[in-house]
């Protein structure tokens, strides 16, 4: 059986959490298979709004099993946190969350780092979640990080005194004024830790493998989206890992030729989180309604996020880097009573029109070039099926699938788990 992937195609929040949840019922596998706690997945059903950060989208769902995959990088502090929000639900954690041996540890010092490495760069930041995202990733590659298979092992303390002690040494390098106390920040961390030991590890991609080969259906999650991979995305302001497809082949310990189906999920407008060029973003009262009617903030910080138009050029990028198959527009609601869209389908880059993703798309080398088209004013969000949609957004909708060159399947109307209509 392959193994099917869901991608964010922008910069993240395109309605991931929902879209897995939505799709759990026909998978029994949902993995994990790169970034951590800096992401946010929100899913709201039964009048219920739960944010997850680490743990799989279909923790909800009665028998579906939720892999952490190696690609993915783990604060035991948060996992708990995120552990003790699922309580009320009575799920049988220990046989529906599996985490693999491979995943890395985010240490308290790690997040102190990120807190350093941001403070250092004023206002050149990358606008970071503060989470110990790429400290954490620059040990993995580094080969210094500690896994999580380590804290099976009896000297994993001293692994880990060895490891603070360096990122103590490295924090006051950064010569910024950072206030911490470790002998607590570690206290929390160990008690995580001691919690975090009571769930089942697993060798991943051996259970993996197995699951697929007994004929298991597996949905690979991603987190945050393929304009912040960090290959691909927009250098330097861009996550420490691979959102992209190929990051479920490393991140799960897939081959690629059992990739099946790659469902790609976008906004039907463009939102941003953290600094970083943003060609279509909009300082008027368009994004500002945007943000607004969108409930446009950051799902782990609360931070708002900028909005602007669609850009196409940037999605058939993205659409293409990840070999997408199928795509699923979100938010179409919220452009509801727009007269006039905008829709970016070129760059004028340093003078001369472009349809590809430049190496660099900084404001003073890029400005959007837009079709307009009419906009809708129905309410959408109490539609149920494809043929009750307004005629200028099935417009709207051909259009992209003629650019895209890939259909949508799916136009979410709502964040609820109903409000998602099939086509
Ligand atoms: P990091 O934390 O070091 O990985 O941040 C690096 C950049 O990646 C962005 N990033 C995100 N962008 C959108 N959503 C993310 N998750 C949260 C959410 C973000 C939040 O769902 O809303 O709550 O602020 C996410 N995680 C990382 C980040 O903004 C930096 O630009
Ligand atoms: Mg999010």
């Amino acid at each position: 059986m392959a193994v099917d992937l869901l991608l964010g195609l922008q910069w993240g929040d395109e309605g991931k959490g929902k879209i897995v949840d939505v799709l759990t019922q026909d998978y029994d596998i949902i993995a994990r298979f790169q970034g951590g706690p800096n992401a946010g997945h929100t899913l709201e059903f039964d009048g219920i709004k739960h944010v997850l950060h680490t743990i799989p989208s279909g923790i909800f769902h009665e028998n579906a099993v939720n892999v952490v995959g190696n690609g993915v990088v783990i604060d035991p502090v948060i996992f708990q946190k995120e552990l003790d929000a699922l309580k009320k639900f009575n799920l049988d954690i220990k046989s529906k969350l599996f985490i693999s041996r491979k995943a890395h540890l985010i240490l308290p010092t790690h997040r102190l780092l990120d807190a350093a490495s941001e403070a250092s760069k004023g206002k050149a930041k990358i606008g970071s979640t503060l989470k110990g995202i790429g400290p954490t990733y620059m040990d993995k590659t580094g080969r210094n990080g500690m896994r999580i298979g380590d804290l099976e092992l009896s000297d994993w303390k001293e692994k880990y005194r060895s490891l603070a002690n360096k990122h103590e040494a490295m924090i006051s390098f950064y010569d910024v004024d950072i206030q911490y106390d470790l002998a607590e920040l570690e206290a929390d961390f160990f008690k995580a830790v001691d919690e975090l030991k009571q769930l089942t590890f697993i060798d991943s991609e051996e259970y993996l493998y197995q699951a697929q080969k007994a004929g298991k259906k597996i949905l690979a999650e991603g987190a945050q989206g393929s304009l912040l991979d960090i290959d691909f995305g927009t250098y330097p302001f861009v996550t420490s890992s691979n959102t992209t497809a190929a990051g479920a082949c490393t991140g799960l310990g897939v081959a690629p030729n059992q990739i099946g189906d790659v469902k790609g999920i976008f906004k039907a407008y463009t939102t941003r989180v953290g600094s970083g060029p943003f060609p279509t973003e909009l300082f008027d009262e368009d994004g500002e309604t945007m943000g607004r009617v969108g409930n446009e903030f950051g799902a782990t910080t609360g931070r708002p996020r900028r909005c602007g138009w669609l850009d196409l050029v940037a999605l058939k990028y993205a659409v293409r880097v990840n070999g997408v198959t199928e795509l699923m527009m979100m938010k179409g609601d919220v452009l509801s009573g727009f007269k006039k869209l905008k829709v970016c389908t070129a760059y004028n880059y340093k003078g001369e029109q472009i349809e590809h993703f430049p190496f660099n798309i900084e404001a003073e080398n890029v400005t959007p070039v837009y079709s307009e088209m009419d906009g809708w004013k129905e309410d959408l969000t109490k539609m149920t099926s494809a043929d009750q949609l307004p005629k200028a957004l099935n417009e709207y909708i051909d259009f992209l699938e003629k650019e895209l060159e890939v259909p949508i399947k799916i136009v979410s109307v709502g964040p609820d788990r109903t409000q998602t209509i099939l086509r």
